[in-house]
């Protein structure tokens, strides 16, 4: 029996930080939930919704969901691309989440049920000073963290990525036109092995320490930091360089057996085609939200794993919770996850997408509910409303625009 396509709605919402979400609803009056959000580039994802995407929904068998997805990437003509993929997830995600609604399961069962009993997550540490840099680690290990990522100013460098500005927990978006940071990668070089150094020093070699690089390093600059981290054991090198040019990655791998891993601003497995066949990388990090939803993760995942690639999807609060609720059924699901990228959203962003998903002792499971357990509340998210904001842009010290 078809199950057509009622109506389809965006809703914007900004409880803290901005949000876009798809919702879905079939003629039987079952709804299902999409996020649709691009940090900072809100509306063009919205308007590629409600404008190119929701007139072909109308009266579409909602049951079709790779037919659907064909449809809207090869029937657009213009293939691939952030806004184009993050849309297309949205529809994903709200089929998927329809489809395992009226299957009366949790969305982890329709995709083939578990492979593990939770998923491990890692959290974010930071600090001004190594100093406190070491005292946030240690209080992500009393809430149970296993895998802890960190980050800290460095000195003599005005801006380092991931570190806060002033006490106010770590939110880059925050300019209503683009904060222009300064960084220095000689310095970061250097101030690097102290850290990792300080870090091993103080919790041993069993906690798994994880770092993200944010594109900042050119490929010789990347293989030398990999180089000089390796002996601290990371669990990953996140971002090191920017992969429009994947061969990158192989000047990197000559010179260190450091993990490397990379995805999160990827919409396509051709983002990541030759990083994986050719095991430039361990761990591939692209999202539900921007790579085309589980559908498409799927597809990625499982080219992953004829190389030996694991998943470490991105997981930051820019992702809405109904992406991390999804991501949580995919990741339980698949043989080669690798690890879950977690930082926990504000009370109110919780409050507006009520869920099934928990935490307890460093890692997360998706919840029994039926569909993908992420429900949004609409009288809550009307009452904080879309609010501009950008991320940062970068420069090097003479002034050069560089990678934020
Ligand atoms: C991460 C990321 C993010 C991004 C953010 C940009 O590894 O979590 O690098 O924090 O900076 O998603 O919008
Ligand atoms: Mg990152």
């Amino acid at each position: 029996m078809p199950n057509p396509i009622l109506e389809a709605r965006v809703i914007i919402t900004c409880p803290g930080r901005n949000f876009v979400t798809l919702k879905i609803t079939t003629t039987d009056g079952v709804y299902g939930i999409g996020d649709a959000t691009l940090n900072g580039r809100e509306f063009a994802v919205a308007a590629y919704l409600q404008e190119h995407i929701i007139p072909c929904l109308i009266g579409r068998d909602a049951d079709r969901i790779e037919d659907t997805w064909q449809y809207l990437y090869r029937g657009a003509y213009w293939r691939r691309g952030p806004v184009t993929m993050s849309a297309i997830a949205a529809v994903d995600v709200a089929l998927w989440d329809i489809k395992a609604k009226r299957a009366n399961m949790p969305l982890y069962q329709l995709l083939g049920g578990r492979c593990r009993e939770s998923v491990t997550v890692y959290a974010h540490a930071n600090g001004h000073e190594i100093s406190d840099l070491l005292e946030s680690v240690a209080q992500h290990q009393e809430l149970g963290y296993k895998a802890i990522r960190v980050q800290a100013a460095v000195p003599g460098v005005a801006d380092a990525y991931g570190v806060p500005h002033g006490d106010k927990p770590y939110e880059p978006a925050d300019g209503t036109i683009p904060r222009e940071e300064v960084w220095n990668t000689p310095k970061y070089l250097r101030f690097m092995p102290r850290l990792m150094d300080a870090v091993r020093s103080k919790f041993g070699f069993d906690l798994a320490i994880l770092h993200d690089g944010h594109h900042r390093m050119t490929p010789i600059e990347a293989a030398s930091l990999a180089k000089s981290l390796e002996e601290f054991q990371p669990f990953w090198l996140e971002d090191l360089t920017p992969a429009e040019n994947q061969d990158a990655f192989r000047l990197i791998r000559q010179h260190t057996t450091a993990p490397l891993a990379i995805g999160e601003v990827f919409n396509s497995i051709f983002d990541c085609q030759k990083l994986i066949s050719e095991q430039l990388i361990d761990y591939i990090r692209t999202t539900i939200v921007h790579a085309g939803g589980i559908t498409h993760m799927r597809r990625i995942a499982s080219f992953a794993d004829l190389y030996g690639v694991k998943t470490g999807s991105h997981g930051a609060t820019d992702l809405s919770p109904i992406c991390m609720g999804a991501a949580l059924h995919f990741d339980l699901s698949i043989p080669n996850f690798g690890i879950q990228e977690h930082m926990p959203h504000t009370a109110l962003t919780d409050e507006v997408f009520p869920h099934a998903y928990t935490f307890a002792n460093g890692l997360m499971h998706p919840g029994e509910a039926p569909g993908h357990g992420v429900d949004i509340d609409e009288t809550l998210a009307a009452k904080h409303p879309y609010k501009r904001a950008y991320l940062p842009v970068c420069r090097l010290e003479d002034g050069t625009l560089h990678n934020w």
